[in-house]
């Protein structure tokens, strides 16, 4: 029985996403910007198939795929690279890679009692984010 992600969910804390944004290149004011939001997640899963909605004062980003279905993710309003991606399961943690440009890029969200958890990789950065549920 795989986890369930179905929510709301609300950014309580944010580790090392200045260096996750400088990694993916974005520039300095928009990283002043970003690092004070505090996202909101909204899941939506039918089995397999999943959207996550990142929504914020100053961004919004939609994503959606289907386990193991590979996809073209365009990363519009981040740092706007194309890159092929493919989630997969591993145990009850669902693991995105984010093949392009840029080396070792990706994210892992798992739940914790009520927390859910997301890292957030780009070439030698990780960025831990812990959000609660609304
Ligand atoms: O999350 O890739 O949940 O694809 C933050 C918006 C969105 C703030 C960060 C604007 C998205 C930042 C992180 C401007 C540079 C992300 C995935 C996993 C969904």
């Amino acid at each position: 029985m795989p986890a369930d992600f179905n929510g709301t969910w609300n950014l309580v804390s944010s580790e090392n996403f200045e260096g996750y944004m400088v990694a993916l290149g974005i520039d300095f004011a928009t990283r002043k910007i970003a690092k004070m939001l505090k996202p909101q997640k909204v899941f939506k899963q039918d089995g397999d198939s999943f959207s996550i909605n990142t929504t914020s004062t100053f961004r919004t980003y939609l994503v959606e795929f289907t386990i193991g279905e590979e996809f073209e993710e365009d990363n519009k309003g981040l740092d706007n690279r194309k890159c092929k991606s493919v989630v997969n399961w591993d145990g009850d943690k669902i693991v995105c890679v984010q093949t392009g440009e840029k080396k070792n890029r990706g994210w892992t969200h798992w739940i914790e009692g009520d927390d859910l958890y997301l890292e957030l990789r780009c070439e030698d950065q990780v960025s831990r984010q812990v959000f609660k549920r609304a």
